[in-house]
């Protein structure tokens, strides 16, 4: 049943995509959004939902949530269309002590290598299709972040920037934060094969913005 901790099998061929980012940057109110979104056309068995957060450190486990088109009358985890995964936040440094966050870190870059997939285009579709890297609108980029973007170009790791909490922001911030971040991008890419995607997509977990950008992503794909 989901959410689940157990990775299916790549074999299986089903894609992922996983949210990561820096603690209470909305990763887990994303995806709760997303599975909004998508009922009716998709279903989750089970009731169950992301945990989202007062304190930061909410995500502590590998969550996995399927999603499965209306056609199917019995969601089982082999013939989902596709997998989210709420991952712990790195970066943040109260609330739980030095020990606990490095095996949260070192348990979230194990599960991320074991599913890189770099050739799912001409082999099987199955493991991390794409990582959504969720940077939070008012503090921008950080160094955490970069180290994050080098550590997932290091383990061909495909991943976009995602911009969260943009009804936080007033209507010059958020020009200045989607731009931040599409420099970044440019000089992610400058010289190196191109991990980081040509695309900053903005969002609201809170009002719903950008999420339907997210779903065409996971179930379109990129140019
Ligand atoms: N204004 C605003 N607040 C948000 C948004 N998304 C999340 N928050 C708030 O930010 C806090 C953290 O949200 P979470 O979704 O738990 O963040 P997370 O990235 O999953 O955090 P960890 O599990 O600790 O890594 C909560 O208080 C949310 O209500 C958003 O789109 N807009
Ligand atoms: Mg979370």
């Amino acid at each position: 049943m989901f959410p689940s901790h157990t990775p299916p099998p790549i074999t299986w061929n089903i894609p992922e995509f996983a949210f990561l980012g820096r603690s209470n940057v909305g990763k887990s109110t994303l995806i709760k959004s997303l599975l909004h979104s998508l009922s009716g056309v998709r279903k989750i068995p089970g009731k169950t939902v992301p945990h989202v957060g007062k304190k930061p450190g909410k995500t502590t486990m590998v969550n996995y949530y399927g999603t499965w088109s209306s056609t199917v009358s019995d969601e089982t985890v082999d013939n989902a269309d596709y997998y989210m995964v709420d991952l712990p936040g790195y970066g943040f440094a109260s609330t739980v002590d030095e020990g606990t966050r490095r095996g949260w870190d070192k348990r979230t870059r194990r599960y991320l290598t074991s599913r890189a997939n770099p050739d799912w285009r001409t082999g099987g579709g199955g493991g991390m299709r794409n990582v959504f890297l969720l940077i939070d609108g008012r503090r921008g980029v950080g160094g955490k972040d970069r180290e994050v973007m080098e550590w997932m170009e290091d383990n061909m790791l495909e991943y976009s920037i995602v911009v969260t909490k943009v009804d936080a922001l007033g209507k010059l911030e958020r020009i200045r934060a989607m731009n931040e971040a599409g420099r970044e991008i440019v000089e992610r890419n400058r010289g190196r094969f191109g991990w980081c995607r040509r695309e900053v997509i903005g969002v609201s977990g809170k009002g719903g913005e950008g999420v339907e950008d997210i779903v065409k992503r996971m179930e379109v794909g990129w140019e």
